[in-house]
């Protein structure tokens, strides 16, 4: 079951774009920016439908509904470590157009502008699909760092392909908490991954936020920041979203940044 608490609002950045060192200060103190609408909305639609389109062929999707829609044909899923060594998975980390918007002009130029140096974009790219209901499979709390290594200057773009109220599960950051280094992540149940326990979180006695995401908005954070999905409680909708990562070239990086997500793991 959910138990999911009522949400506090992400704060928007848009009225800071022209000021790159707002931007960098509001980033260094609060661990995220949330930029609403700024992203070429037509691409990532046509991302959604390339994305979409493989699920349908592995038969998630509902036939008679229309394709963009997204909505679950009722057939079971793998949990999401199954998943994720899936020929689903793998074809949709192969989606050309999908991994063309990592490199895209905007992200490319905001990156490089927050980070003010020359950037480098990891190829270990997520295209993320999740089934409604699938609580065990929601996102625990976690630091990006523990799992991408390399530097803790790594920022995570966490986009949504298709608008995401937060009934569909977005995704939830607490702010500041990049400021206080690594925490312990434990294993955790249903994914399969380890994260930092609910209890723990709410003891750091700072918000979650979050919002109903819109196609062309995007959040990004620091590899501290301590950050979350929230279920997707729809009845019947697909949520699906997509990660990009980048730091500075001249930082340390992990081996596994350099090549496309899960490989070595995939069913053949
Ligand atoms: O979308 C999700 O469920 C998780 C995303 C996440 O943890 C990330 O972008 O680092």
């Amino acid at each position: 079951m959910s138990t999911q608490q009522p949400m506090q609002q992400l704060e928007e950045a848009n009225a800071w774009l022209s000021d790159l060192p707002a931007l960098r200060r509001k980033l260094s103190d609060e661990g995220y920016l949330f930029f609403r609408g700024i992203l070429d909305k037509e691409e990532l639609r046509r991302i959604r439908a390339d994305m979409l389109e493989l699920a349908s062929e592995y038969g998630y999707l509902k036939a008679s509904a229309p394709l963009e829609e997204g909505i679950y044909s009722g057939r079971e899923y793998p949990a999401s470590a199954q998943f994720e060594t899936s020929a689903l998975y793998r074809r949709i980390l192969d989606l050309p157009r999908f991994n063309a918007f990592g490199r895209g002009p905007v992200l490319s130029l905001l990156m490089s502008g927050l980070l003010d140096a020359e950037l480098l974009e990891h190829r270990r790219r997520i295209g993320r699909i999740t089934f409604p209901g699938s609580f065990k499979n929601t996102t625990p709390p976690h630091q990006d760092f523990f799992y991408i290594k390399g530097t803790p200057d790594t920022y995570t773009c966490w986009i949504p392909a298709g608008d995401c109220p937060e009934e569909l599960g977005g995704l939830a950051v607490m702010p500041g908490t990049n400021k206080l280094g690594m925490l312990e992540h434990l294993p955790m149940q249903g994914t399969g991954g380890h994260g930092v326990p609910h209890e723990q979180c709410e003891q750091l006695g700072r918000p979650w936020l979050s919002t109903d995401y819109r196609i062309g908005d995007i959040l990004l954070f620091h590899g501290h920041t301590l950050h979350k999905a929230l279920d997707n409680r729809s009845k019947d909708r697909m949520r699906v979203s997509l990660e990009y990562r980048y730091q500075r070239r001249g930082d340390q990086i992990d081996p596994g940044s350099m090549e496309f997500h899960m490989k070595g793991a995939f069913e053949s």
